[in-house]
């Protein structure tokens, strides 16, 4: 039995189960769509707040705020302190231990340009 609340769901929770179902090409496209979901439609960007308010509309509440910065810190790679499309789906990927093995491979297909 799960310790966890059934409850509280985690991104990384869910990848596993989303690239059994989805394959690879999918989930790249699920995740895509799930930065959608989370970026701040102005901006086009996953920052502090919209992640912290959109979460809370998807029922992902139990974040804290430090969970959440410390997503984008990770997640941040080119230092403007949010998340564009890209950074998001390379964080997604590397929360998820699960993918780590073909992660670099599907990256590669899905964003040739890298
Ligand atoms: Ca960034």
């Amino acid at each position: 039995m799960d310790a966890r609340s059934p409850t509280t769901i985690h991104f990384e929770d869910l990848l596993p189960t989303m690239a059994d179902k989805l394959g690879g090409e999918g989930l790249i496209k699920e995740l895509c769509n799930g930065f959608q979901l989370l970026m701040d439609g102005k901006k086009g960007l996953i920052t502090f707040d919209s992640l912290k308010k959109k979460s809370a509309l998807l029922g992902l509440q139990d974040f804290q705020d430090e969970e959440i910065k410390s997503m984008i810190k990770e997640g941040d790679l080119d230092g403007d302190g949010a998340l564009n499309q890209l950074e998001f789906c390379m964080l997604m990927f590397r929360l998820s231990p699960e993918l780590t093995g073909g992660a670099g491979r599907l990256l590669e297909e899905a964003f040739p340009q890298i």
